[in-house]
C-alpha cells in the first residue's frame, strides 16, 4: 500500500485525541461518534472492499468479470450466486481459490429452522439416511403444491432445505463438525478459477458453502483493492439474501456499487427502492455508494423503456456523477473477442466454444452474438457511423457475426465497447482506487 501523506501520518491518534476532547465536553455529548470511528478504521485499514449489490440477474458478476476481463464468476440466467465472492490480489504464479465450508453445527441449525419453518418434525441427527430421505419427500410435495420451486415463500423454503441436505450428502467427508473447514482448489482437482466457480454456483454445493475466496492476478487488485460479490438482495433463500444486507452495512466495507436493474425493468423493486434507502442512511459509506444501471442494452430497442429510466433517473439522482450506465454483457465479451479473428470465427471457437455445442450437431447460438447482431442493426448506435451493416435472414445469427465482424474487425468491437458504458464504469474504479491509495482525486 502506498504511503499516507504527511498530513495522515498518526491520523488514529489524531482522531482519538479530537474524540477524547468530545467526549470531555459535557454539552457535546449527545454526538454519536460511531460514524468517525467506522470512518477511522476504514482510513487506516490496509483493504478497501468494494461491495457489489443489487437484485438477482441484475449482472453484477458479469460485471465483475468485464472489469477484470476474464470470465471468473458464475453468471447465468436465474439465481446463479448464492455465497459471498471475495476477490483478492495474487502474483501470476500464485492465482488461486479457497473454499469455506458452513459447519456441521451451522448446517444443522439451518435445518432445524427450516424444519420448523415447514411444520416438519424437528430434525436433529442429519445423519441419518432415512430421516434425510423421508424430508427429501416432504419438500419435493411442498413444492409441487405449490406450484413450483419459487411460486410462494413455503415453496422456496422446502426448496432451500432440499439443497441444504443434498449438498450435506455430497459434501459429508469435507464438513467439520464444528469448525468451518477450507479446501485449496488442488484439493478438489480445479485446474483453475473458473472451474471452482462453477462449483460453487447457486444449488446444493453452494448452501453448505460459507464463502469463497478468489486469489486473483489483475492490477485493478493490486494496493489491497478487494471486490466483493453477493448474492441478489431478493435470492430465494432468505440467508442469502441477508447476507448481502449485512456485508454492505458491515464496518469492513469500504464503497458500495448498486447494480440496478431498471433497464430491463423500467422500475425499481421494492427490494432495490429499500436498497437506496438503506444506503442513504448509512453515513459510513454513503459518499462511497455508486449506482450503476445495467442490461442498458436493453433500453436501446424499446423507448418507453428508455424514457422511463430517464425519467427514474432524473428523479432519483437528480445531475448525480455517481450514476453510470453500463452493459456488463457488451462489454464483457466485447473485452474477450477483441483478441480473436477470422480464424477462430471471432471467437465462436474459442470463447464461445462450449456455448455453440448443440446436442443433434447443429450449433447453437450464444446470448452474445443474438445482443451483438441486435446492436448492430436495432439499437441506432450505428446509424450515423460508418459502419454499414446488416443482418441476412438467409444466414444463421452466428453466420451473420462472423461476417460483421470479418467486414468491420476491431473498430467496430471498440465502437461497441465504447457504447457498453463498462469502459467509463472502469473510470470509477480507478477513481476509488485512488481514494483508497489516498492518491489526489
Ligand atoms: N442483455 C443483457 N444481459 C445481461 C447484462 N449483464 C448480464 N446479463 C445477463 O443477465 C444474466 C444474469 O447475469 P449475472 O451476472 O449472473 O447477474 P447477477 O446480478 O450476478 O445475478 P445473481 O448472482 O443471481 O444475483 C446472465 O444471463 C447475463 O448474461 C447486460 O448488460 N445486458
Ligand atoms: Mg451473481
Amino acid at each position: 500500500m502506498s504511503d499516507l501523506p504527511f498530513q495522515c501520518k498518526n491520523l488514529k491518534e489524531q482522531v482519538e485525541s479530537i474524540l477524547q476532547l468530545l467526549q470531555q465536553e459535557p454539552t457535546l455529548h449527545f454526538q454519536d461518534i460511531t460514524p468517525v470511528r467506522t470512518s477511522l478504521s476504514k482510513a487506516i485499514s490496509p483493504k478497501f472492499e468494494i461491495v457489489f449489490a443489487g437484485a438477482f440477474s441484475a449482472g453484477k458478476s458479469m460485471l465483475i468479470n468485464a472489469l477484470l476481463e476474464r470470465e471468473l464468476l458464475y453468471s447465468a440466467e436465474g439465481h446463479a450466486t448464492g455465497k459471498e465472492c471475495k476477490i483478492e490480489y495474487a502474483e501470476l504464479d500464485k492465482e488461486r481459490v479457497v473454499l469455506t465450508f458452513l459447519s456441521e453445527a451451522e448446517i444443522r441449525e439451518q435445518a432445524v429452522y427450516l424444519c420448523q419453518q415447514l411444520g416438519f418434525k424437528i430434525v436433529t441427527n442429519i445423519n441419518q439416511a432415512d430421516v434425510i430421505n423421508l424430508l427429501g419427500k416432504g419438500c419435493e410435495a411442498i413444492i409441487q403444491q405449490e406450484g413450483g420451486e419459487s411460486k410462494s415463500e413455503r415453496a422456496k423454503q422446502a426448496k432451500a432445505l432440499m439443497l441444504l441436505l443434498e449438498g450435506y450428502i455430497a459434501n459429508r467427508d469435507r464438513i467439520n463438525t464444528v469448525n468451518n473447514a477450507t479446501y485449496s482448489m488442488e484439493q478438489f482437482n480445479f485446474s483453475n478459477l473458473k472451474e471452482a466457480a462453477s462449483y460453487a454456483r447457486r444449488g446444493s454445493n453452494s448452501a453448505v458453502l460459507k464463502r469463497i475466496d478468489y486469489y486473483c492476478n489483475h492490477p485493478l487488485l493490486q494496493d489491497g483493492n478487494v471486490i466483493i460479490d453477493t448474492p441478489g438482495i431478493d435470492a430465494p433463500v432468505e440467508k442469502d439474501a441477508q447476507l448481502t444486507y449485512a456485508k454492505i452495512q458491515h464496518p469492513d466495507t469500504s464503497a458500495v456499487v448498486c447494480v440496478l436493474k431498471p433497464a430491463s425493468a423500467g422500475d425499481m423493486t421494492k427490494e432495490e427502492t429499500e436498497l437506496l434507502e438503506l444506503m442513504r442512511q448509512n453515513g459510513g459509506v454513503r459518499d462511497r455508494v455508486f449506482y450503476i444501471f445495467n442490461r442498458i442494452d436493453e433500453t436501446w430497442y424499446n423507448t418507453q423503456l428508455r424514457q422511463r429510466l430517464d425519467d427514474l433517473i432524473n428523479v432519483q439522482f437528480g445531475n448525480s456523477n455517481k450514476v453510470y450506465k453500463t452493459s456488463g454483457l457488451l462489454g464483457f465479451y466485447g473485452s474477450q473477442i477483441k483478441q480473436t479473428n477470422q480464424l477462430d470465427r471471432f471467437g465462436l471457437d474459442s470463447v464461445f466454444a462450449e456455448s455453440i455445442k448443440g446436442l443433434d450437431g447443429n450449433e447453437e447460438t450464444p446470448q452474445f452474438i443474438y445482443a451483438f447482431n441486435n446492436y448492430c442493426v436495432n439499437s441506432g448506435k450505428l446509424s450515423t457511423t460508418k459502419f454499414r451493416v446488416s443482418v441476412n435472414g438467409f444466414e444463421t445469427p452466428n453466420q451473420n457475426y462472423v461476417r460483421i465482424l470479418g467486414d468491420w474487425g476491431n473498430e467496430l468491437i471498440e465502437k461497441l465497447i465504447q457504447d457498453s458504458g463498462t469502459e467509463e464504469f472502469r473510470g470509477l474504479q480507478l477513481l476509488l482506487w485512488r481514494i483508497n491509495t489516498k492518491m489526489p482525486v
